[in-house]
């Protein structure tokens, strides 16, 4: 069948980076520490570990350095810009411009790595989407108030932005909130989604969970972002903001109605609770029957709901990298590195690191996202990881990566076809950086390699990699050649 639609005109291609993942730079120019920096570096099978006693010489600690795009912004950038990145999505390192998260005035030193970079964004028309917190909650506040198991977790937040909001009015457009806010509704987003130090251990832990006290971070960030919505509407009517919601597409293992069943639950709180609050302003019929079943107890008070009601998002951004498969038969294979477990499904490959690789799911999830919510869409990761091998002349031969992302893009397309409002695509990620779930340099993702190892050590010299030159003309012939 002929396509009716073609990726528009002006598409947002780009890719996506964090700050905590690619700075680095963690305590030079005035920055304090974040939770970020805090985790120690950790293996597939042997989890990072998480501990505010900061001892370099005991421990690794990957945000330290990271890729030091803190000293390197304008290479890196220069590079975006030779691939011809019209967006490029990163993060403010709230440490830098609040050290503690709750001085009354900003650190200017970090302020102005801020305003390099947009400077540099701008130089080559490069549009930057902000994302405001991505895991990178200041530790002080951690010992201050819990993080965000407090509500005054919101008011210095607010700060934050308002600061943000100020001084790059004329220079950001594009906002996020916070990165896969829905992370807190499982333990997993424990740790470093919300700087909540578990009673009566020395550690953060996502192995220990206390429900009340998660779905009420949750909830204050839910009210955080409204009141975000509100301030930066004030400030400057063109902002746009959106919501980060780590998109986990399920799938029932069988047609047994009872696999549909838990599938439309886990659905349910996994991705749509948090897209109908940030999207529609509303806590869903069903989470509150949750809450009511499982005795889950947080302060919602009549001024947040209508703040929820009135701060709604703009457009609907998520990651995607796999789906699962749900099924209520506890005998069947389930996969090992699945973000939320879930059963094998026997149609797809999976990564090394066993993610479940599926790029129809992606038209199937843009669909769906779309019907429930009408409003724009970005896909702001999405990505392989894998290990890649330098050659002695400095290729990176990497075409399993080139192939995911072409099959992604193509899913993209059909549903762009389909009707979809897609507006961008800022893949996971520009450069290696740091793997979050791993803390392993190791797991790639970029289109720039950086000549860093597990062990810290490296030139950290950049090198384009074969999905660099590859990227470049799809971006060249928006999407036509891929
Ligand atoms: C998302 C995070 C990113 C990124 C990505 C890949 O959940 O928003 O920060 O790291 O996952 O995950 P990982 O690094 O664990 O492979």
């Amino acid at each position: 069948m002929e396509k009716i639609k073609n990726f528009p005109p002006n598409f947002f291609w780009g890719g996506a980076t964090a700050a905590n993942q690619c700075e680095g730079g963690w305590n030079v120019d005035g920055k304090g520490v974040s939770i970020s920096d805090i985790m120690t570096s950790g293996t597939h099978k042997d989890p990072r570990r998480i501990t505010p006693n900061i001892d370099e010489n005991a421990y690794y600690y990957p945000s330290h350095e990271a890729v030091d795009f803190y000293h390197r912004y304008k290479e890196d950038i220069a590079l975006c810009a030779e691939m011809g990145f019209k967006m490029f999505r990163m993060s403010i390192n709230w440490t830098r411009i609040f050290p503690n998260g709750n001085e009354e005035e900003p650190n200017e030193a970090g302020l102005e790595f801020y305003d390099n970079v947009f400077r540099e964004l701008k130089k080559y028309n490069i549009e930057p989407l902000v994302t405001i917190y991505h895991n990178e909650n200041p530790l002080a506040l951690t010992f201050e108030c819990n993080g965000w198991a407090d509500r005054k977790c919101i008011d210095y937040y607010l700060n934050f932005c308002k600061v943000l909001f100020t001084r790059y009015k004329d220079q950001v457009k594009y906002w996020i909130p916070f990165n896969e806010i829905n992370c807190l509704t499982t333990k997993l987003g424990n740790w470093n989604h919300a700087g909540i130090l578990h009673k009566g251990t020395e550690f953060f832990t996502s192995q220990v969970d206390e429900p009340n006290m998660r779905f009420a971070a949750l909830h204050h960030q839910f009210v955080a972002s409204a009141r975000a919505v509100l301030l930066g509407k004030e400030i400057n009517p063109n902002f746009q903001f959106g919501t980060m919601i780590c998109h986990i597409t399920v799938y029932p293992l069988t047609c047994n109605p009872d696999d549909v069943i838990l599938t439309q639950e886990e659905d349910l709180m996994r991705n749509c609770f948090s897209g109908d609050v940030q999207v529609k302003g509303i806590y869903p019929y069903y989470i509150k029957t949750y809450f009511k079943k499982n005795n889950i107890h947080f302060e919602i008070t009549e001024e947040d709901l209508k703040v929820i009601k009135d701060g709604v998002v703009d457009f609907y951004s998520f990651s995607y990298y796999m789906s699962n498969c749900i099924t209520a038969n506890k005998d069947a294979t389930q996969v090992s590195g699945n973000i939320m477990g879930g059963a094998k499904n026997p149609y797809l490959d999976a990564t090394e690191w066993d993610w479940q690789i599926d790029p129809k799911g992606l038209r199937y999830t843009l669909n769906h996202v779309y019907d429930r919510y009408g409003i724009p869409i970005m896909v702001t990761e999405n990505g392989l990881g894998a290990r890649d091998t330098l050659t002695s002349d400095n290729q990176i031969h990497d075409d399993y990566r080139i192939d995911y992302i072409k099959k992604h893009i193509e899913q993209m397309q059909l549903a762009i076809d389909d009707g979809v409002d897609l507006i961008g695509y800022t893949p996971w990620a520009t450069i290696d950086l740091v793997s979050v779930s791993t803390g392993e340099m190791e797991k790639r993702y970029g289109f720039i390699y950086v000549d860093k190892n597990n062990q810290g050590e490296g030139s950290l010299d950049r090198y384009r990699k074969d999905s660099f030159h590859w990227y470049k003309e799809v971006i060249r012939s928006n999407g036509e050649n891929l």
